[in-house]
């Protein structure tokens, strides 16, 4: 077949490409925002990308950002739409999906208009929504929730701890049950409200009250037995779930154990949890506030452990959980300098180092392949929240949504480099090695040469699919279905 040069708005040439399964070297012709063609010696298109010397892998999808979000306890997030998803491009990331949060008392479809609104006018690349669940009453589970399925919203995150989001056991059992009928994945933040609660007033009744004394309050025992409830109410109603942010060591090991055992549960983890430990919080004054997120990172065991099972599959996602909160009274610190661990906003920013990270630390050290890396930063977020279809690959028919990353880039981390509003760093110093410096989103240019390229409210939203774990299920050879409890396995639940 001969291509003519007026076959491609865009062509990638030279580049070396990788996607999660095999790493080539072609070119890649692109129409319309869609990748057409790929092979070697491709004509230049209008437009033409040299990528000699460079990995093109597919952008990186981030699916667990909190952008222009309020937090249960009432603050306001410092990145909007427009700094939350320039800053995810500039660190290779080319779709988000962030939160559309219902507070208590809130309609559900109000929520998702009045979020939708803001990313149309703002987002720079691709997004998608999951909805925060917070009050799954009757009208929730019959009407709108269906409904926000329907219209591609289809994942529900729900909390098992915070006086304001906090399921019951019992909501919990409901929003699974709907989510098996309706095709939809359970994203759980899986904590032990009351170990939490009760750990942080013996805390604060000693004076015990700084920053440092969150992760002390949040012990990692409160993530596995929250982790360990989750799991065995999804065998009960025989309904996947995904433990978002894992953070301990022994929840890693009891999720890799109720998966060989044939549980439905996926796990995701984040930067926080293999490049930062309880030792960062602990620093005088409120300053420690900075490196707060929950569940917290822990010690140099639970990094490992993390590592083991991003590398062995246990956890599939690799996400920044990026929650951006000033270290000042919008954020971090609402009481100034009194401020204590129970009033400061939960958080750390990470959308922009996210893939720099696990690029320096985990492909040029050799710890994973760039075929893992790829896959845990993109192709598996495909998969788990039915985006494969347009996502995650580098293939004919594929959005064309693609990093040009240049393995041999230095970067030291300064807050001033990066594009949130955040106003620091947790990774301030860090030595990285490798940087993504051409991002193209549906083929736009939206960084190059250091400079973003496109217009603001230039990204576009992208109804999901069934994410894949909903669809039924394949058994891995080898494993062990358990017997649902009470027998009622596979059986539709009675509905009234
Ligand atoms: N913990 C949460 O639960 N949500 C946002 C960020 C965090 O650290
Ligand atoms: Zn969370």
């Amino acid at each position: 077949m001969t291509i003519s040069n007026h076959d491609f708005d865009m062509t990638v040439r030279g580049g070396r490409i990788s996607t999660d399964s095999k790493t080539f070297e072609a070119d890649i012709g692109i129409k319309d925002g869609v990748i057409v063609c790929i092979q070697k010696n491709l004509p230049a298109g209008r437009c033409d990308i040299d990528a000699t010397g460079r990995w093109v892998l597919p952008g990186g999808i981030d699916s667990h950002v909190h952008i222009e979000q309020r937090s249960g306890m009432g603050m306001m997030c410092a990145d909007d739409f427009y700094s939350g998803t320039v800053s995810a491009a500039f660190g290779g990331t080319t779709t988000v999906i962030p939160f559309a949060a219902q507070h208590r008392g809130k309609k559900i479809p109000e929520v998702i208009a009045d979020y939708a609104q803001r990313a149309r006018e703002k987002a720079v690349i691709d997004y998608g929504f999951h909805l925060i669940l917070s009050d799954p009453d009757e009208v929730a589970l019959k009407e709108d929730l269906p409904k926000a399925i329907r219209d591609g919203i289809t994942s529900l995150k729900v909390y098992m701890t915070y006086d304001q989001l906090k399921l019951s056991d019992y909501q919990l059992l409901d929003v699974m049950a709907l989510a098996g009928t309706e095709g939809a994945l359970v994203m759980i933040h899986a904590e032990n409200y009351d170990m939490v609660r009760w750990i942080a007033q013996r805390l604060l009744d000693l004076g015990k009250s700084t920053p440092k004394f969150h992760a002390v309050a949040h012990d990692a025992l409160t993530e596995t037995e929250a982790s360990y409830r989750a799991i065995v109410m999804s065998r009960l109603i025989d309904v996947p779930v995904l433990l978002v942010h894992v953070g301990g060591a022994e929840t890693v090991d009891l999720i890799r154990s109720a998966q060989r055992l044939g549980s439905k549960v996926h796990a995701e983890s984040c930067p926080q949890y293999m490049f930062l430990t309880a030792d960062d919080i602990d620093l005088p004054g409120v300053e420690g506030a900075q490196f707060c997120c929950t569940p917290p990172p822990g010690d140099l065991r639970s990094q490992e452990a993390v590592w083991a099972g991003l590398k062995d599959g246990t956890l599939r996602l690799y996400s920044s959980d990026h929650a951006p909160y000033r270290m000042d009274a919008s954020g971090k610190l609402p009481s100034g300098e009194a401020t204590t661990f129970k009033q400061m906003a939960n958080g750390v920013p990470g959308i922009e180092l996210r893939m720099p990270l696990l690029f320096s630390e985990g492909v040029m050290t050799g710890r994973i392949t760039i075929e893992e890396f790829v896959a845990l930063t993109s192709t598996n977020h495909a998969r788990m929240y039915g985006l494969s279809h347009c996502k995650g690959d580098i293939a004919v028919g594929m959005d064309a949504d693609l990093a040009l990353w240049n393995p041999e880039r230095e970067v030291t981390v300064d807050t001033a480099m990066l594009h949130d509003n955040v106003g620091y760093t947790p990774y301030q110093g860090k030595q990285l090695r490798g940087w993504p410096e051409v991002v193209v989103s549906r083929g736009r240019v939206v960084v190059q040469d250091n400079a973003l390229q496109v217009e603001r409210g230039s990204g576009q939203y992208i109804p999901r699919r069934s994410p894949e774990a909903t669809l039924p299920a394949k058994t891995a050879a080898g494993a062990t279905r358990l017997p649902g409890m009470l027998g009622l396995k596979g059986k539709a639940w009675p509905t009234q």
